[in-house]
């Protein structure tokens, strides 16, 4: 049996789940999406995801045609139906069916798609031996011409650097913006920690406000670590103390090897470890 998908109002079934060739999503990248963690049963900092779903919305002057109770409650539904204990959600607003053109305004309809089913997870061994990456040459969006602020359904960026990463054989790669600071990996922000400081770039450098970016620099602080939001170079990830990344789907994950430089002893080190306990730890009990 299938998945049921939240469509247009209501779950249907995985395979009556369609939408038309029409549908601006598909024909221009015009839309936005979050992916969300589901933790026994729960939906994993709902309202951030939520916010940030409607602001990316908002600034692509897309309506999403419900109202944010209405959308938390289609997800809450989705979940159910799907009996998805841990998880994932991928919440997808597509601009709809329109004209061939660019004209988003002859979409009147905005499709709203819930998927709730399993997450691809790295495997366990990455975790515990830190993960190789490399510095991508695509550089990252430029923000005034897409802010990647925006979560949209255009990831060819993104996709760009995620395919020079699986060319070298290694899962992730760096992108930095047009003028040399780190921005973010393809679908992670970026942390260092230097001189015992951790460091992590500003969203203005060009990355995506991530949620578990936000929960990760909140912890750290409560552990009474500081955290500094500063432009970072190339040369200070090869000599950071440690590196790790943080996301939806990788939660906290150590980085050993950039550009063949090794990190720190050339395993996750104190911090990055502490991180992703206090994260698991919160994940579990949130
Ligand atoms: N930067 C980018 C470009 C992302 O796409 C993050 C940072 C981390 O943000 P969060 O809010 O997740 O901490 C993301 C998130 C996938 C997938 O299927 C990608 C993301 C999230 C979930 C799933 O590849 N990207």
């Amino acid at each position: 049996m299938g998945l049921k998908i939240w469509l247009d109002g209501t779950l249907v079934d995985e395979a009556d789940a369609k939408i038309s060739v029409f549908d601006h999503g598909l024909l221009y990248g015009d839309g936005v999406f979050e992916g969300i963690r589901v933790y026994h049963q729960r939906i994993f900092e709902e309202e951030a995801h939520i916010d940030r779903l409607y602001e990316s919305a908002h600034a692509i002057r897309l309506t999403i045609p419900m109202d944010k109770a209405q959308l938390i409650e289609a997800m809450r539904e989705t979940v159910a139906a799907n009996e998805v204990g841990n998880g994932y959600i991928r919440l997808v607003i597509s601009r709809g069916v329109g004209t061939l053109g660019l004209n988003p305004f002859v979409c009147h309809h905005p499709m709203v798609i819930i998927i709730a089913s399993k997450i691809q997870l790295y495997p366990e061994e990455l975790y515990e031996k830190g993960m190789k990456i490399i510095s991508a040459s695509t550089v990252r969006n430029h923000p005034q011409a897409l802010p990647p602020q925006i979560k949209s359904l255009n990831y060819l960026n993104n996709i760009l650097a995620k395919i020079e990463a699986l060319d070298s054989n290694v899962m992730e790669a760096i992108m930095y913006n047009h003028e040399g600071y780190v921005a973010e990996a393809t679908g992670d922000n970026v942390f260092v920690v230097r001189r015992g400081v951790i460091n992590t770039p500003p969203v203005s450098a060009g990355s995506l406000e991530g949620i578990t970016r936000n929960v990760v620099i909140k912890l750290a602080r409560e552990e009474g670590l500081s955290v500094e939001e500063k432009n970072l170079t190339r040369f200070d990830l090869y000599t950071s103390e440690e590196f790790f990344l943080t996301g939806t789907a990788a939660e906290v994950i150590g980085i050993v090897d950039i550009d063949g430089r090794i990190i720190g002893d050339g395993q996750p080190g104190p911090i990055t470890k502490l991180l992703r306990k206090k994260f698991f730890e919160y994940a579990q009990g949130n």
